[in-house]
């Protein structure tokens, strides 16, 4: 639809400015990642933060933070991961926001995102993300198996976010290391962790099982635990605070 059209014509353009010899020469290029796959299965708590500044369903959250204070705040509270929005149009975020999280924290970042080209998962690793998210609602299989795969070469994470029986059933593959449910319907933006729930017997479970969007309660992470989700993305519950890290660390305590 519209933001991948909008996605289309941003990295068409970017290509024409930043050529990829220089992204591969960028010094954070040739860094070694870090597993969020193995930090959620390893870890008690799964809860990977998001830094969200606002969102097509609920404009602003927050615009006055400072992405390094809130990632410094998110380490701090022991979360398994954090996760960066970088879409500057919907989202406010940018790829400048990953390099100054990068360089604040050592824990696995996410670059959230809407990737529907491998230039997109060498500006990933060039700004020090270890995980990519695909979204199986905008991409083919084929698109799933090359990105994926390109993003394995790079030493890339890749979790997959489906949300219903379809997109599942086309995305299973082994170049996935988790596979995400979207308790957001992205058309009506209602979010309900049934869905997490109805789909969790479909997901073999070689892969990290992730419940993503609308969380914001313990409950809800205890309840979600006995489906087998091992990792919890959380946005919008801590970045509507004006201190994330402490509403991450509450949660954990
Ligand atoms: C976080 P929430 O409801 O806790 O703020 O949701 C995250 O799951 C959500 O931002 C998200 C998202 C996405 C954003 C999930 N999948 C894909 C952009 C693109």
């Amino acid at each position: 639809d519209k933001i991948i059209a909008d996605k289309v014509k941003e990295v068409e353009l970017k290509k024409s400015v930043v050529p990829v010899s220089q992204l591969e020469s960028s010094a954070l290029f040739e860094r070694a990642t870090v597993s969020l796959a193995e930090a959620l299965r390893s870890s008690k708590n799964g809860i990977i933060a998001e830094h969200k500044r606002r969102s097509p369903s609920k404009s602003v959250i927050n615009q006055d933070l400072n992405v390094q204070d809130v990632a410094r705040g998110y380490e701090d509270a022991g979360v398994s991961g954090m996760s960066v929005l970088t879409d500057g149009k919907y989202f406010g975020g940018s790829l400048e926001d990953l390099l100054y999280a990068r360089a604040s924290v050592k824990m696995p970042i996410l670059r959230k995102e809407f990737i529907i080209d491998e230039y997109q998962l060498l500006e990933a690793k060039a700004y020090g993300a270890d995980v990519i998210l695909l979204i199986a609602a905008v991409l083919e299989k084929a698109q799933i198996r090359q990105l994926s795969q390109f993003a394995k070469d790079l030493g890339l994470d890749v979790l997959l976010e489906v949300h219903n029986e379809e997109e599942l059933q086309k995305s299973i593959m082994p170049s996935l290391d988790m596979l995400g449910v979207n308790n957001r319907n992205l058309k009506t933006f209602e979010v309900s962790t049934d869905i997490s729930k109805r789909l969790s017997k479909q997901i073999p479970d070689d892969f990290v099982k992730v419940s993503e969007s609308g969380i914001s309660s313990v409950e809800a992470i205890k309840d979600l635990k006995n489906y087998g989700y091992q990792g919890f993305l959380i946005g919008e519950n801590f970045m509507k605070t004006d201190n994330p890290g402490k509403s991450a660390a509450e949660f954990i305590a």
